[in-house]
This record gives structure tokens, sequence and C-alpha cells, in this order.
């Protein structure tokens, strides 16, 4: 069946206000060098790498710039403080569901097919992607003024109802199934999913968790 291209988008993470001159963001020099923006992607990697594992609190600059192999001074050029590696961190996390949605419409599924796929594709990127994984920690912590981290879940239930209203429109929802309703517990649903998973087994069977939770959620979905 020939689908008319999803327009669905994953919005701009929001942020309700900003901290007051709180937070120093991350230094953007002319980095030209490819070289310089190699250095920023594995500053950012180990950053994320250490939230996931020891959290906010038991994270430095100093054990982020071992794990990377460089100084203090040469992550402090790129992010002057903890405060701008943790938003970089948590801004790279968001950074990745646009690219992975045009992934997925690029494969011509229906909507709600995008929407199976998509969450699957997410649910593999929590398992294997450091930046996604060390996003999710900050966002669980919320170690930063209010207003200074993106507000969480929203951008996802904002796509997710975009998808389901396409589904919807498409005749692909089951009737008395309304699209913002089921973006919340789709949103929900897999967030508690990902979470015990990570809490219990590192995540180990994410994938498998989630199959078998999408896979009943999809049967009161679909029509
Ligand atoms: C997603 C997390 C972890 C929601 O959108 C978000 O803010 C999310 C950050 O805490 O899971 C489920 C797709």
């Amino acid at each position: 069946m020939e689908y008319s291209k999803s327009q669905a988008t994953f919005p701009a993470p929001e942020r309700p206000r900003q901290a007051p001159g709180r937070t120093r963001q991350a230094r953007s020099p002319e980095l030209h060098q490819e070289r310089a923006v190699q250095t920023r992607t594995q500053i950012l990697d180990a950053a994320a790498q250490l939230f996931d594992e020891r959290g906010y609190g038991g994270t430095s600059v100093k054990d982020v710039a071992d794990r990377v192999g460089m100084t203090k001074g040469a992550v402090y050029f790129h992010y002057p403080t903890k405060e701008a590696l943790t938003i970089a961190v948590v801004e790279a996390h968001y950074e990745r569901w646009p690219l992975l949605l045009e992934s997925v419409q690029s494969k011509g599924l229906g909507p709600l097919d995008t929407v199976m796929e998509l969450l699957d594709r997410t649910a593999e990127a929590f398992c294997d992607d450091s930046v996604v994984q060390g996003g999710a920690r900050l966002q669980m912590e919320q170690p930063l003024p209010d207003g200074v981290l993106p507000v969480p879940y929203v951008g996802w239930i904002s796509l997710l109802e975009q998808l389901l209203v396409e589904s919807e429109e498409a005749g692909e929802l089951r009737p008395g199934v309304t699209p913002s309703a089921a973006a919340c517990a789709l949103v929900s649903a897999f967030f508690g999913t990902q979470h015990i998973s990570a809490r219990l087994n590192r995540r180990k069977d994410l994938v498998q968790r989630w199959a078998e939770t999408r896979n009943l959620i999809f049967t009161a979905l679909r029509a």
C-alpha cells in the first residue's frame, strides 16, 4: 500500500526558562579542524559513559579527562564547566532522535509501522549508544537547576502523537483509540521498560523486553 510520506518531526528540546546566568554553555570556538570536532566527540562520549556508570555526583571533569586521555585544561577548552558538559550530553542524547526518525521514515512504512520500527530502533540505541545512556541517567537525576536541561519526554510524546494522528487518518488505528493518550502510553511503557531493564540487567535484555511489551500494546492499537 502506498502511503504519503510522513511529515512527523521530533521537536527541538524545550527549556521552560533559562536558569539565571548560572551555567555557561559549551564554548563554540570556530572549530574548523576536523580534529577539534573529533576531540569534542571523544570528550562527550567519555563524559556520557561516566555519567551513565557513576551518575552526575560521582563524575568529575578530571575523571572525564582521565577516561579520554587528556588534561583537564583540554577538556575545559571545549566545555568550560561540568554543567556545560552535562548540558552537551543531554542535548546530544536528544539529537539522536531526528536522525533515527529520518532513517526509519525513509523505509516508506505506514505510520503505525513507523512508530513500531522507530521504538524498536530506539531500544537498540538505548542498549549500545553511551550518549543515549548517559543522557537518560542525567535526565533521571535532574542534577541542574530547573530550566537548564531540556524538559524530558515531551519531544517523544509530540512525535508519537503526530505519527498516531497519521495512523488514524490512514485507518490503521482501532476506533476509539485517541492519538494523544496512545502516545503517552507508548512513551510511559518504553521509558518504564528501559528503566527496569537498565536497573536489573544493564539493558542486556531490553530489546526482548521491549518486543514483548510493544506486541501487547500494538495489538490494542491496531484497527
Ligand atoms: C525517553 C528519556 C528516557 C522517553 O524522552 C525522554 O526524555 C526520555 C530521558 O529520561 O526515555 C521514552 C522514549
